[in-house]
């Protein structure tokens, strides 16, 4: 079962770009065209899927939609799943949100995950104090899996069943379903759910169980008895909602015990949060912590991919929940990039700062012509505008290039650019990633001098381009 695992992770996101067989950093890498210029295609490359929660509310905003559709090909609904969205009066479904999810991924040819049918948290008052019975109580959870599965069946890759159902020394949270049905509520909801849609995969999610501790033996001991008791258990999703500089040192080993049982692991809700405000070294930190919990994921047969719980630091639950705490994302809260977004880049085994990715990419002279003008110079400036037409289609594109030393860019458009020493690193925007073959990506800027020098070389996603 688990070399299918990262297999069918991403034939559902991919569909035509992936054909052979399967395993981690084997036949997938070598098929052509991997240049990792973004998450996604990062994530493809090596057969995983990356995923990010997604606020609906969100989603008419160009920027995040354009980060969402082009990052990620794995989306998890953040709150519209949730019972008390769906079901907020008994018999009384609401599926107008999660639609809009699954057909924004069907836009975007991406899995979903369905997020959550049982969980004591956004359950609505008719069921958390409904006073039921046992009885009366199981009845009702079965028709809402039932009745959400139904509706979405064919749509949802996996699903989180059981939510959060552990407390942290490990024993079981005393919710409403677990006080009035008693553990058994746990496997009944898997049966159910199998039964609803037996082509979505059935996870269990809970938080601070990344690494070996009371809470994670609990959910281990939990999965390996219902195994056992012949229970369909899929997945185990770790949310590693983290904190700078107290990452588990044994997330691999932890997430490889639970792989060994014959369940995929997944990383399901991935933040890092920092005590605010953030500096550039607690930045850079972050990026690693993100980099190193992404690589233990995918060093673990079994770990089918890894899901952010959201991107940008504008729309994080973090800053409402911990006060004083945030910056725990990939994107700032103009949506550029951090550190963060180069760490998950590397952790999926891509090449942060426009190198190739796993795949082979175009040699040297081979894939663009760049036409680098100064437009205008004066004593203490100059502008600068940069014209790369690329030989192949590009989707997502990262140009490098050097500045002569004393050469500061005080300003930019048309893409997301950082400066590190002489070495200048400008992103697509957005909304101006995808070049088609022959097209031409353009972008400026301007510098703090009116230094005359010689364009420099200048490199399309890590290949050299012929000068124009
Ligand atoms: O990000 C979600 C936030 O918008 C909601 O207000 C909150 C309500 O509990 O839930 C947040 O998402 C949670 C997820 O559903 C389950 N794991 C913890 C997440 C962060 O609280």
């Amino acid at each position: 079962m688990l070399s299918l695992v990262r297999q069918a992770a991403v034939v559902f996101a991919a569909g035509a770009l992936l054909s052979g067989a399967v395993t981690h950093g084997s036949a997938l890498a070598q098929e052509p065209s991997a240049q990792a210029g973004t998450l996604r295609e990062a994530a493809e490359a090596e057969g995983v899927f990356i995923g990010s929660a997604i606020a609906d509310h969100r989603l008419s905003d160009s920027r995040y939609n354009a980060i969402a559709s082009t990052e990620f090909n794995s989306v998890t609904a953040e709150n519209v799943m949730k019972w008390e969205s769906i079901q907020p009066s008994r018999g009384s479904f609401n599926f107008a949100g999660g639609d809009r999810l699954v057909d924004f991924a069907e836009q975007n040819d991406q899995q979903v995950w369905g997020h959550t049918l049982v969980w004591h948290s956004q359950l609505p008052d008719w069921v958390e104090n409904g006073g039921f019975d046992a009885a009366e109580l199981t009845a009702i959870t079965d028709e809402h899996i039932t009745t959400v599965m139904d509706h979405y069946e064919g749509d949802i890759a996996y699903w989180d069943v059981v939510n959060e159902a552990f407390n942290e020394d490990g024993t079981f949270r005393q919710s409403v379903f677990q006080q009035t049905i008693g553990e058994e509520y746990i496997a009944n909801a898997f049966r159910t759910a199998a039964q609803a849609d037996p082509g979505a995969k059935l996870c269990i999610n809970d938080y601070n169980i990344e690494g070996v501790n009371a809470k994670s033996n609990g959910m281990y001991n939990l999965v390996r008895d219902l195994l056992a008791a012949g229970v369909q258990v899929d997945c185990v999703g770790f949310q590693s909602h983290l904190i700078l500089d107290s990452i588990p040192g044994d997330i691999r080993t932890n997430l490889q015990r639970f792989a060994d049982l014959g369940v995929e692991v997944v990383v399901t809700e991935l933040d890092i949060r920092i005590p605010m405000p953030a500096d550039s070294a607690e930045l850079q930190r972050q990026g690693d912590q993100f980099e190193s919990v992404v690589s233990s994921c995918l060093a673990v047969d079994g770990c089918a991919g890894v899901t952010v719980w959201g991107f940008g630091d504008a729309d994080s639950w973090v800053p409402d929940v911990f006060e004083g705490q945030g910056a725990a994302c990939l994107y700032d809260e103009n949506y550029q990039p951090k550190p963060a977004y180069d760490g998950v880049l590397a952790g999926l085994g891509g090449e942060p700062g426009g190198g190739p990715g796993p795949g082979p990419g175009p040699g040297p002279g081979e894939g663009c012509v760049a036409n680098y003008q100064v437009t205008s110079r004066w004593n203490a400036g100059s502008v600068v505008q940069v014209g790369v037409t690329a030989d192949r289609a590009v989707s997502g594109w990262t140009v490098t290039f050097s500045l002569p030393a004393g050469e500061t860019v005080t300003g930019h458009w048309n893409t997301q650019l950082s400066q590190n020493g002489t070495t200048v690193t400008a992103r697509n925007a957005p909304y101006n990633g995808n070049v088609p073959a022959g097209g031409t990506l353009n972008f400026g800027f301007q510098t703090n001098s009116g230094a005359v020098y010689s364009a420099p070389v200048v490199s399309l996603n890590g290949a050299a381009c012929r000068a124009a």
